[in-house]
């Protein structure tokens, strides 16, 4: 797998973007993360304000007999000072249909009086069932055939944008075509695709603000891509020479951006969930029009930040959305073997996060979910969840051979009949939107200027060795200077074991 700079409980992976790179977990992470979120933007100073988030009504294209978004009013006022251990006042929470079956027997007129609600009791001892009878439905709009499937429930998206979503699946398609052989031909050392989940990546972006902040696992580049990080940008980091932001001192395919409010690439799974839940309450403290926005895989959802993540965010009513990208693996685990719920929806719930399965290979029921998604964390201040159902097509990284512990003929089956860029392309192509010739227009330049990017960052001289030492802390320690020295006399003591044109 990628980088693992991970030493107790402290994580150091995030060193290219001029983030904190000592994020210690859970409560402290998710604390660290607020205040430095908080102060890094000048968000503090208008704390006393009222939230004055205005309502925004989510557009519907038709009459839907299930009315799941209303108009919301955030009357929550932000009182006080972040600095107390207080917290910023509740917003109302809409009331959700329960899932859970309730007995016939229920004694109604008796209840347990318990701290944060009353509790019906019950004569009946009856244990809630593992799982419901029925999974929970995944939401989709077009058909395997890219074909708008009637009494669908989704925003609609205009010619202007619908293209721009194909280019840039067409793009990041081509993009992990050429990095994966760059890799193959040894020019770079480590590649990671997003193949079988572009959808998810470019239609998710194209429904959220770019104001609101992504903290990704790591695949999804194509986010990043959206938000305008160009092809050049993204050579110049798996190459890690000295235009790479992060100096060279990642692995490839950990890219990061400020611009673009895209929180560098962290390969200890799901430590971003916590730092998303301290970034979405920072952005709560501000009154911002935006929220977090981080990505997890469904082996992530296993770890203890994911839980961790999810708590936090619904305690504190932070504005967030969780997108699982539950692609069926975990490089060689299985879903049976990750969980034995139903995937991933269910556990948002069980947090008391409002939560969505969608098709991830549906771009248009992708985007119908983000969007709304991202509009009610924004005006109702809260978190949501959405199960994105997908699958890797690639191999996990480059250092897999999926074809070792799965069947080719599942492997196919996703590629072909359920690949969600030629979904995509047929609906956009019949609306009359796209064709053959503008595909191959578009994919003959993207193909030209991958390669020039990357003929330009192989060119770029690296980072000197001393960068390796540089910015861990703000004033570099004795044990650090120590080690710089050491490192310099071993380079010059034995150059045949470094690469030519290696400067210290
Ligand atoms: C804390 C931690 N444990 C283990 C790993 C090794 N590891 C890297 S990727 C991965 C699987 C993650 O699978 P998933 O979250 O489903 O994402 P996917 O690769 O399928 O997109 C594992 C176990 C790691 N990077 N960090
Ligand atoms: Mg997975």
């Amino acid at each position: 797998m990628t980088c693992q700079v991970r030493q107790g409980t402290t994580c150091t992976c995030r060193p290219s973007n001029p983030l904190p790179t000592n994020i210690v977990k859970d409560t402290t992470s998710f604390l660290h993360m607020a205040m430095w979120f908080a102060r890094s933007r000048n968000l503090v100073s208008s704390l006393r304000q009222n939230l004055g988030l205005s309502a925004i009504l989510i557009k519907r294209n038709h009459s839907s007999p299930r009315p799941v978004f209303t108009n919301y009013e955030l009357s929550s006022k932000v009182f006080l000072d972040p600095s107390t251990s207080f917290r910023h006042e509740s917003t109302a929470v809409e009331s959700q249909p329960d899932l859970v079956q309730q007995s016939d027997h229920e004694d109604d007129a008796q209840e347990l009086d318990f701290p944060g609600g009353k509790v019906g009791y019950t004569s009946e001892m009856k244990f809630i069932p593992e799982s419901s009878s029925r999974r929970i439905p995944c939401y989709r709009v077009l058909n395997e055939h890219g074909k708008i499937i009637s009494d669908s429930d989704f925003i609609p998206v205009s010619e202007k944008l619908a293209v721009r979503m194909y280019e840039q699946m067409a793009t990041l398609q081509v993009m992990d075509h050429i990095f994966y052989e760059a890799q193959r031909q040894g020019r770079i050392s480590f590649y990671l695709t997003s193949v079988g989940e572009e959808a998810i990546n470019i239609a998710s972006a194209a429904a959220l603000s770019p104001e609101d902040v992504v903290l990704p696992q790591y695949r999804e580049p194509g986010v990043l891509l959206w938000r305008g990080f160009t092809l050049e940008e993204f050579a110049n980091q798996c190459f890690g020479n000295k235009a790479d932001y992060g100096k060279g001192r990642q692995m490839p395919i950990h890219y990061g951006s400020n611009q673009h409010n895209y929180f560098t690439v962290s390969s200890p799974i799901a430590t971003q969930l916590p730092q998303a839940a301290g970034v979405g309450y920072a952005l709560k403290m501000e009154k911002k029009n935006a929220c977090a926005v981080t990505f997890i895989g469904d082996g992530g959802t296993s770890e203890g930040d994911f839980h961790a993540g999810l708590n936090f965010a619904a305690v504190m009513e932070a504005p967030v959305v969780f997108i699982c990208r539950n692609n069926g693996w975990a490089i060689s685990t299985h879903i049976s073997e990750q969980f034995r719920s139903d995937g991933i929806v269910v556990k948002g719930q069980a947090y008391g996060i409002r939560s969505i399965r969608v098709d991830g290979n549906d771009a248009l029921a992708v985007y119908s979910a983000v969007r709304s998604a991202r509009e009610m964390a924004v005006t109702e201040q809260r978190p949501v969840l959405i199960e994105a159902m997908t699958y890797r097509v690639g191999h996990h990284s480059t250092s897999d051979d999926s074809t070792k512990y799965r069947e080719a003929d599942e492997i196919q089956y996703w590629k072909m009949s359920r690949n969600p860029v030629n979904r995509f392309k047929k609906w956009v192509q019949d609306n009359g939107w796209w064709s053959e010739e503008d595909e191959s227009k578009l994919r003959s330049s993207t193909r030209k200027q991958l390669l020039q990017a990357i003929q330009a960052a192989e060119k770029w001289e690296k980072q000197p060795l001393t960068e390796l030492f540089n910015d861990v802390y703000d004033v570099k320690t004795k044990n650090l200077e120590e080690q710089e020295v050491g490192l310099k006399a071993l380079v010059e003591k034995q150059p045949q074991d470094y690469p030519t044109g290696f400067h210290i």
